[in-house]
């Protein structure tokens, strides 16, 4: 055999080869079944109906009139009900809730008036509904019992004042050509409301690219404010973008710690 024939049978042995991968390739290779985007069923399990009344109840803190109630079982179609304490009894009702059917709930929160700051005592007391569906006391939604005992579980709600963010106001006099002052630091976190004043006679501005913020470019006299917060520390330089204003001394740093 002549090397022609050989070349040729090699040729020959791939094409069959290579022909034949890519027949096959493409029999066994079935496409991915397409997937239907179908959601899971959402289940709506019904609350089961509870067979006994139970008040499960923390002391808490708050900062809102609300008393929350870890969890409470209603026997019977009714109320949660937060009574003050008086001589240690439970006494005024001060809250309600909507109205539960017979079941099992948790973190029920009650909206209620007359909390003071500091400790509260107060008695967490489920009522039953008389069937009308309005909450009413005295009246015939009477306390829920168990045997012979009222349901009622004594907590103490500590109320205290609510964290009032305080603003920072700072002061930033503009003038030909200069800031005053030129350097302000402040906290991180810190919200901040710096009014630019323009004392100068040219227009002139207050801006912080680094940060996004600037008033406006205002006249002579003219007062403007921006308020934000810087959360990440570091030095950011203030500026009159005004052309020719940076470069002739109107630049600051604003530090933030
Ligand atoms: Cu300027």
């Amino acid at each position: 055999m002549c090397g022609h024939n050989w070349i040729g049978v090699i040729v020959i042995i791939l094409i069959v080869v290579i022909g034949g991968y890519f027949l096959l390739k493409g029999r066994y290779e079935t496409p991915a079944p397409t997937q239907e985007l179908t959601p899971a069923p959402l289940e709506i399990k019904p609350i089961p109906p509870a067979t006994q009344t139970v008040i499960t109840v923390q002391d808490q803190e708050t900062v809102e009139d609300q008393v929350i109630i870890q969890e409470v079982s209603f026997k019977d179609a009714g109320y949660m009900v937060i009574h003050l304490s008086q001589d240690g009894k439970p006494g005024s009702v001060i809250g309600n809730s909507a109205l539960f059917a017979s079941g099992t709930y948790t973190n029920v929160g009650v909206e209620v008036s007359e909390l003071q700051e500091g400790e509260n005592s107060l008695f967490a007391m489920v009522h039953i509904d008389d069937g009308d569906g309005v909450y009413e006391f005295p009246g015939d939604d009477v306390p829920a019992k168990e045997g012979d005992t009222i349901v009622v579980k004594p907590l103490t709600v500590t109320k205290s004042a609510g964290v009032v963010m305080e603003v920072r106001e700072i002061m930033v006099s503009g003038t030909e050509f200069s800031f005053n002052p030129a350097s302000i630091t402040v906290s991180a976190g810190e919200q901040l409301k710096i009014t630019f004043r323009n004392d100068g006679n040219v227009i002139h501005n207050f801006k912080i690219t680094e940060l996004g913020v600037g008033t406006n470019t205002i006249a002579s006299g003219k007062t403007d404010s921006i308020e934000f917060t810087v959360s990440a520390s570091g030095t950011y330089t203030f500026f009159c973008s005004v052309p020719g204003h940076q470069v002739k001394g109107m630049e600051g740093t604003l530090t933030v710690q």
